[in-house]
Protein backbone atom coordinates (compact mmCIF):
# COMPACT_ATOMS: atom_id res chain seq x y z
CA UNK A 1 0.00 0.00 0.00
CA UNK A 2 1.01 3.01 -0.86
CA UNK A 3 0.60 5.74 2.12
CA UNK A 4 0.76 10.03 0.27
CA UNK A 5 -0.02 13.16 2.29
CA UNK A 6 0.45 16.96 1.35
CA UNK A 7 -1.83 18.77 3.83
CA UNK A 8 -1.04 19.32 7.04
CA UNK A 9 0.73 17.49 9.67
CA UNK A 10 1.81 15.16 6.97
CA UNK A 11 4.04 13.11 9.12
CA UNK A 12 1.03 12.43 11.77
CA UNK A 13 -0.96 11.70 8.98
CA UNK A 14 1.19 8.58 7.81
CA UNK A 15 1.50 7.84 11.30
CA UNK A 16 -2.07 7.37 11.46
CA UNK A 17 -2.54 5.26 8.63
CA UNK A 18 0.36 3.07 9.75
CA UNK A 19 -1.17 2.51 13.10
CA UNK A 20 -4.58 2.21 11.85
CA UNK A 21 -3.51 -0.69 9.03
CA UNK A 22 -1.85 -2.41 11.23
CA UNK A 23 -4.97 -3.33 13.04
CA UNK A 24 -7.69 -3.94 10.96
CA UNK A 25 -9.14 -7.25 10.92
CA UNK A 26 -6.56 -9.84 10.01
CA UNK A 27 -4.18 -7.80 9.16
CA UNK A 28 -0.93 -7.22 10.10
CA UNK A 29 1.70 -4.55 9.26
CA UNK A 30 4.79 -6.51 7.88
CA UNK A 31 7.53 -3.69 6.88
CA UNK A 32 7.64 -0.24 6.23
CA UNK A 33 9.55 2.08 3.62
CA UNK A 34 11.51 5.15 4.79
CA UNK A 35 9.02 8.56 4.46
CA UNK A 36 10.65 10.28 1.25
CA UNK A 37 9.69 13.81 0.12
CA UNK A 38 8.89 13.89 -3.51
CA UNK A 39 7.78 16.44 -5.77
CA UNK A 40 4.09 16.66 -6.39
CA UNK A 41 2.59 14.66 -9.74
CA UNK A 42 0.18 15.71 -12.17
CA UNK A 43 -1.57 18.91 -13.67
CA UNK A 44 -2.04 20.88 -9.99
CA UNK A 45 0.31 23.29 -8.34
CA UNK A 46 0.28 22.00 -4.72
CA UNK A 47 2.79 20.80 -1.78
CA UNK A 48 5.35 18.17 -1.63
CA UNK A 49 4.25 15.62 -1.03
CA UNK A 50 5.68 12.58 2.14
CA UNK A 51 5.23 9.17 0.48
CA UNK A 52 6.07 5.47 2.11
CA UNK A 53 5.13 2.37 1.25
CA UNK A 54 4.04 -0.45 3.27
CA UNK A 55 3.56 -4.07 3.45
CA UNK A 56 0.39 -5.83 4.97
CA UNK A 57 -0.40 -9.27 5.44
CA UNK A 58 -4.34 -9.72 5.30
CA UNK A 59 -6.84 -12.14 4.80
CA UNK A 60 -9.60 -8.94 3.66
CA UNK A 61 -10.33 -9.02 0.16
CA UNK A 62 -9.10 -6.34 -1.77
CA UNK A 63 -12.18 -4.76 -2.00
CA UNK A 64 -12.79 -4.90 1.97
CA UNK A 65 -9.31 -3.32 2.38
CA UNK A 66 -10.52 -0.32 -0.04
CA UNK A 67 -13.45 0.21 2.28
CA UNK A 68 -11.35 0.44 5.48
CA UNK A 69 -8.85 2.90 3.35
CA UNK A 70 -11.63 5.49 2.45
CA UNK A 71 -12.51 5.48 6.33
CA UNK A 72 -9.40 5.56 7.25
CA UNK A 73 -8.71 8.76 4.89
CA UNK A 74 -12.24 9.99 5.74
CA UNK A 75 -10.43 10.01 9.94
CA UNK A 76 -7.91 12.52 8.55
CA UNK A 77 -10.62 15.12 7.00
CA UNK A 78 -9.70 13.66 3.17
CA UNK A 79 -11.47 16.02 1.04
CA UNK A 80 -11.86 14.63 -2.26
CA UNK A 81 -11.61 17.82 -4.69
CA UNK A 82 -10.04 17.33 -8.11
CA UNK A 83 -8.55 14.44 -9.32
CA UNK A 84 -4.38 14.67 -8.03
CA UNK A 85 -4.94 17.34 -5.86
CA UNK A 86 -3.88 18.05 -2.68
CA UNK A 87 -4.69 15.65 0.55
CA UNK A 88 -4.63 14.91 3.86
CA UNK A 89 -4.12 11.47 3.76
CA UNK A 90 -4.24 9.22 0.26
CA UNK A 91 -4.39 5.70 0.60
CA UNK A 92 -3.64 3.42 -2.50
CA UNK A 93 -3.44 -0.30 -3.11
CA UNK A 94 -0.60 -0.82 -5.62
CA UNK A 95 -0.43 -4.05 -5.66
CA UNK A 96 -2.13 -7.49 -3.56
CA UNK A 97 0.24 -10.34 -3.76
CA UNK A 98 0.12 -11.47 -7.41
CA UNK A 99 -3.56 -10.86 -7.87
CA UNK A 100 -5.02 -8.26 -10.61
CA UNK A 101 -8.27 -6.83 -10.20
CA UNK A 102 -9.84 -5.09 -12.56
CA UNK A 103 -13.85 -3.80 -10.93
CA UNK A 104 -15.71 -0.75 -10.71
CA UNK A 105 -13.67 1.68 -8.58
CA UNK A 106 -10.74 -0.97 -7.86
CA UNK A 107 -7.94 -1.48 -10.00
CA UNK A 108 -5.11 -3.60 -8.58
CA UNK A 109 -1.95 -3.13 -9.67
CA UNK A 110 -1.88 0.55 -9.57
CA UNK A 111 -2.75 1.98 -13.16
CA UNK A 112 0.09 4.36 -11.96
CA UNK A 113 2.79 2.00 -10.65
CA UNK A 114 4.84 2.25 -13.61
CA UNK A 115 4.86 6.60 -13.95
CA UNK A 116 6.01 6.89 -10.45
CA UNK A 117 9.42 6.53 -9.76
CA UNK A 118 9.12 6.79 -5.66
CA UNK A 119 6.68 4.03 -5.97
CA UNK A 120 9.32 1.73 -7.45
CA UNK A 121 12.23 2.53 -5.32
CA UNK A 122 10.34 2.23 -2.11
CA UNK A 123 8.85 -1.24 -3.52
CA UNK A 124 12.65 -1.97 -4.06
CA UNK A 125 13.98 -1.27 -0.89
CA UNK A 126 10.97 -3.56 0.96
CA UNK A 127 12.02 -6.18 -1.42
CA UNK A 128 15.42 -5.99 0.12
CA UNK A 129 14.04 -6.11 3.37
CA UNK A 130 11.40 -8.92 3.73
CA UNK A 131 11.42 -10.98 0.61
N1 LIG B 1 -9.28 3.19 -6.84
C1 LIG B 1 -9.12 2.43 -7.94
N2 LIG B 1 -8.08 1.62 -7.80
C2 LIG B 1 -7.55 1.86 -6.58
C3 LIG B 1 -6.44 1.30 -5.86
N3 LIG B 1 -5.66 0.34 -6.40
N4 LIG B 1 -6.17 1.80 -4.64
C4 LIG B 1 -10.35 4.16 -6.71
C5 LIG B 1 -6.94 2.77 -4.09
N5 LIG B 1 -8.02 3.34 -4.73
C6 LIG B 1 -8.31 2.88 -5.96
O1 LIG B 1 -9.28 7.86 -5.61
C7 LIG B 1 -10.38 7.71 -6.45
C8 LIG B 1 -10.84 6.29 -6.39
O2 LIG B 1 -9.87 5.45 -6.94
C9 LIG B 1 -11.04 5.68 -5.03
O3 LIG B 1 -12.26 6.06 -4.44
C10 LIG B 1 -11.04 4.20 -5.36
O4 LIG B 1 -12.37 3.73 -5.59
P1 LIG B 1 -9.05 9.21 -4.92
O5 LIG B 1 -7.98 8.93 -3.92
O6 LIG B 1 -10.31 9.83 -4.50
O7 LIG B 1 -8.59 10.12 -6.15
P2 LIG B 1 -7.16 10.54 -6.51
O8 LIG B 1 -6.20 10.00 -5.48
O9 LIG B 1 -7.15 11.98 -6.79
O10 LIG B 1 -6.94 9.76 -7.85
P3 LIG B 1 -6.04 8.58 -8.05
O11 LIG B 1 -6.21 8.13 -9.45
O12 LIG B 1 -6.16 7.58 -6.95
O13 LIG B 1 -4.67 9.33 -7.95
P4 LIG B 1 -3.44 8.88 -7.13
O14 LIG B 1 -2.67 7.92 -7.93
O15 LIG B 1 -3.81 8.55 -5.77
O16 LIG B 1 -2.64 10.22 -7.20
N6 LIG B 1 2.41 13.42 -6.19
C11 LIG B 1 3.31 12.89 -5.35
N7 LIG B 1 4.58 13.37 -5.33
N8 LIG B 1 2.98 11.90 -4.47
C12 LIG B 1 1.70 11.37 -4.45
O17 LIG B 1 1.44 10.47 -3.64
N9 LIG B 1 -0.53 11.41 -5.40
C13 LIG B 1 -1.43 11.88 -6.24
C14 LIG B 1 -2.76 11.24 -6.28
C15 LIG B 1 -1.11 12.98 -7.16
N10 LIG B 1 0.26 13.46 -7.07
C16 LIG B 1 1.13 12.93 -6.21
C17 LIG B 1 0.73 11.88 -5.35
MG1 LIG C 1 -5.92 7.69 -4.42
Amino acid sequence: MALGSNVGDRAAHLAHARSRLGALPGTRLVAASRVEETAPIGPIAQPPYLNQMVVLETSLSPAELLAYCLAIEAERGRERGERWGPRTLDLDIVRYGKRSVREPGLTIPHPELPNRDFWQREIAELEGKHV
